[in-house]
């Protein structure tokens, strides 16, 4: 980096942190993207001139709410309800919903400011929104669920529409959620539109939107492997989380050939030195989706497995790894551990898994990493595919959506390797995501104004 771009991002984090105290991950998303975009920013100075960066992390709008319903028990509970609204430069806001007890302002500032470029990268005119609860569904009964998400919507239903702002799943948002969301908007509002994504396949939703986030995230894999003249067969791998993402990661790694030897939630994981097969996963979709049980629960349903309580999968060895479960899931020893071990590419399913010093070490190592805003966008992308049939009253074949998420999963490989490759040929994905990400919204607001 050149003085001036250092000094740059110095002064720019100074008064970021100033302004948004004790926001670590928003933090933390702003310096990774700003690192990038600094050299990108000094050779077009009219970005500075209109202070498109100082623009892009000020929300559009950040929405909180207070969200009162009653547990089984008859008590009355409050949760904190959010919705921040980053960018709508090149579309309606968009992006997911997450219930977890760590949810706070910072999480939902990150995840909001990630979904902006991301977005962007899919090729779809998508803006970047986030939203959630500090709710947390573990433990709670679907009726409690339903209460919660109805309070949560009778809310959020003012600030959102198929034209404003579409949000979907995260972290504890699923389609028993996404459920109990849509009803009671389309209660409130009195219409049936394409306001959230993630519907259910008889009401509206796109088949794949399931699995889309995880087979993105290994068609992703699969063309950085392709750089190196590997691929999928024969390798074996090691995945973090037991949800969505991690799921689908796991099934499309074995359907492409690949052995996968861990699962993980917040409790532990399990290491299945066999690799999983169809029947396996189908139980871990059993255990996590319908029964809503542990992962713990797979060591003793097959006895060759073990459970390793309150650690984290980085340390088996493996080719290729693809955190599934959240944000700085992943730190600089075990990073080191995983290089260590021979592992030569990690594909993020999650947001921002990595700490800042796991990907120096990753990128210091030359090997393959991916960052998540371009390797899991193939869960918004498909959302954004949801949103086409809902406007078109449509409803496309599950060949013609994998076709389309094929092809966008190449289109931000191809992006990456546009603006991230370094002069000794590695391939900087974090570089060029974020480059590739930044330049369509930037331009999208110097030619929309000062707004
Ligand atoms: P799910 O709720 O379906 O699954 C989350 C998994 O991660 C669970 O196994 C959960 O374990 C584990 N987990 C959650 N929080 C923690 C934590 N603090 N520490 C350790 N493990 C944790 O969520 P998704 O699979 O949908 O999301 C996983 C990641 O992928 C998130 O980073 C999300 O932002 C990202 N993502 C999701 C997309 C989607 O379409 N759903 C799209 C793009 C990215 P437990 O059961 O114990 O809570
Ligand atoms: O982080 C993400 O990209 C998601 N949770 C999916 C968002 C969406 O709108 O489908």
């Amino acid at each position: 980096m050149t003085k001036f771009a250092e000094q740059y991002v110095e002064s720019f984090m100074t008064k970021l942190i100033a302004k948004n105290p004790g926001e670590s991950e928003f933090h933390q998303a702003v310096r990774e993207v700003l690192t990038s975009v600094a050299p990108y920013l000094e050779a077009y100075p009219y970005l500075l001139d209109n202070k498109i960066m100082e623009r892009m992390v000020e929300p559009e709008r950040v929405i909180m709410f207070r969200v009162p319903w009653m547990d089984d028990r008859g008590e009355i509970q409050i949760n904190r309800g959010y919705r921040v609204q980053m960018n709508s430069a090149i579309g309606p806001y968009k992006g997911g919903i997450r219930f977890h007890s760590s949810v706070n302002l910072s999480i939902m500032k990150f995840l909001a400011f990630e979904q902006t470029f991301k977005n962007s990268l899919t090729t779809l005119p998508m803006g970047g929104a986030k939203g959630g609860s500090d709710f947390s569904p573990r433990g709670k009964s679907d009726a409690e669920v339903m209460r919660f998400c109805q309070s949560f919507m009778t809310e959020l239903q003012r600030h959102i529409g198929q034209d404003t702002d579409v949000p979907a799943g995260d972290i504890g948002v699923g389609g028993r959620e996404v459920g109990f969301l849509f009803g009671q908007y389309k209660r409130l509002r009195d219409e049936f539109t394409g306001t959230l994504t993630g519907k259910g396949l008889a009401w509206g939703g796109s088949l794949l939107r399931p699995q889309a986030t995880g087979y993105g995230t290994c068609y992703f894999a699969q063309e950085m492997l392709a750089t190196r003249g590997k691929s999928f067969e024969g390798q074996t791998v090691v995945i973090s989380g037991a949800g969505n993402v991690a799921q689908y990661a796991a099934e499309k790694a074995m359907q492409l050939g690949a052995k996968v030897v861990t699962l993980s939630d917040s409790d532990g994981f399990v290491y299945d030195p066999d690799g999983l097969n169809e029947e396996k996963i189908e139980y871990v979709k059993y255990l996590k989706n319908a029964i809503r049980g542990r992962i713990s629960e797979y060591a003793k349903k097959y006895p060759t497995a073990q459970y390793f309580p309150g650690e984290r999968p980085w340390k088996i060895k493996c080719d290729i790894a693809m955190p599934c479960a959240t944000q700085n899931e992943l730190n600089g020893e075990q990073a080191r551990a995983l290089v260590a071990n021979g592992c030569y590419c990690v594909a993020e399913g999650a947001n921002m898994p990595s700490t800042p010093e796991a990907i120096a070490i990753f990128q210091e190592a030359r090997i393959l990493y991916s960052p998540g805003k371009a390797s899991n966008a193939g869960g918004v992308a498909t959302s954004g595919l949801e949103m086409s049939q809902n406007s078109m009253r449509q409803k496309w074949t599950a060949e013609e959506v994998d076709a389309q998420l094929h092809r966008i999963m190449s289109d931000i490989h191809a992006a990456c390797l546009k603006y991230g490759t370094e002069e000794d040929g590695y391939i900087n994905y974090v570089k060029g995501a974020n480059i590739a990400g930044f330049i369509k919204v930037a331009n999208a607001m110097v030619d929309q104004g000062l707004v």
